[in-house]
């Protein structure tokens, strides 16, 4: 028996063949059911006491060089996965490239983080919504442009809703909520929002807002203006200063525009803000009480602020983008450049 053993050894030594057939067949040679190793191991049982010792391990050895060998051939067959699962558990596994998260995705998530710690809430809605909650509770007069076949997309017209479009506004949620929740409301709203426009560096037809509403008894205009203090230094640092330019919505009054103190030239002036130390990032007022009652709400009991941002044109000012476009063509050269996700 042990001539036979160490006949095996050699022959194990000797071997050579890569084919991944011929590799398999020297594995049911010796360590299948019927190999040669079992047939050496039944042998075994009957060898006399005073050998058992010396064969046994003779036997081992064969076993585990038989392993070895296939091993080591199945490196060379390019079978690695096998040899690395049977050998060596510290050898490093196959490099997987993370994916980076979209910046208006990474805008969107700053924005409802800041307000979510002043205690907002986030809500969701329709895209496609009807002419009451996208443009009649609001107060949109029935000649008001932004209703026009030019700004909005049609998707239908139907006897019981009127007018069905896809939405321009995530307003239409607000208006959803104030109809189905008393005061207080603390809540954002972000979402995709359409428009009729023609595509270039500074318009889209669809885009993101996130837009926020507050409503309680006796919140005033400096409520607004101390939260959106609060968000803009949260969003672009401590220094920032804001400024609020009188504007028009329907349905706000009175309303604003919010500009940011520019923070790359840090309000000296440079091409960013045109040289004038300032940037617009967003709108917003203290709701018109037409549009509480629409909704359902007491307006000489309640008041309350809302505002909008434009994710893109916000994103533009936080990450220096020049063309609103590269938000779309999803080029991996421009998304590379944005946080990973692990
Ligand atoms: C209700 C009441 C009031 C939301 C507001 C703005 C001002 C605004 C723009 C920002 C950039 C739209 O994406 S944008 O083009 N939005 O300026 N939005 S106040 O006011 C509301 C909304 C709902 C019921």
């Amino acid at each position: 028996m042990k001539e036979k053993i160490e006949q095996y050894l050699r022959e194990v030594g000797q071997y050579s063949e890569t084919g991944a057939e011929q590799v398999e067949a020297f594995r049911i040679r010796f360590l299948g059911k019927k190999g040669l190793l079992n047939d050496m191991f039944e042998e075994f049982k009957k060898a006399a006491p005073t050998d058992k010792k010396e064969l046994g391990q003779m036997l081992n050895t064969l076993k585990s060089s038989v392993q070895d060998k296939i091993n080591s051939l199945k490196i060379n067959t390019g079978d690695k996965g096998h040899h690395l699962e049977l050998n060596d558990l510290t050898l490093p596994v196959d490099f997987t490239e993370a994916g980076t998260r979209h910046p208006i995705s990474i805008v969107r998530n700053q924005i409802t983080e800041i307000f979510a710690r002043m205690g907002y809430t986030v809500a969701e809605g329709p895209e496609i919504e009807d002419d009451w909650h996208n443009f009649t509770a609001l107060n949109f007069p029935p000649d008001h442009p932004a209703r026009d076949m030019q700004d909005t997309f049609f998707v239908e017209h139907n006897k019981i809703h009127g007018d069905i479009a896809l939405r321009t506004h995530t307003s239409s949620v607000q208006v959803r909520t104030m109809e189905n929740n008393a005061p207080p409301i603390r809540q954002i709203f972000p979402g995709r929002v359409y428009r009729n426009e023609a595509i270039s560096a500074r318009a889209h037809c669809m885009f993101h807002q996130v837009e926020g509403l507050y409503i309680d008894k006796g919140v005033s205009f400096a409520d607004l203006k101390q939260a959106l203090l609060v968000f803009a230094r949260e969003m672009f640092g401590g220094e920032t200063q804001i400024r609020l330019r009188p504007s028009y919505f329907p349905f706000t009054e009175p309303s604003a525009e919010m500009d940011i103190s520019c923070n790359i030239c840090g309000g000296k002036g440079c091409n960013i803000c045109k040289g004038t130390g300032w940037v617009e990032v967003l709108g917003c007022g203290m709701v018109d009480p037409n549009v509480l009652e629409n909704c359902g709400i007491d307006s000489k009991i309640y008041s309350g602020f809302a505002f909008g941002i434009g994710i893109e044109r916000m994103t533009m000012v936080k990450y220096r983008i020049n063309d609103l476009r590269l938000y779309f063509e999803n080029d991996v050269r421009f998304l590379q450049q944005f946080e990973p996700v692990y």
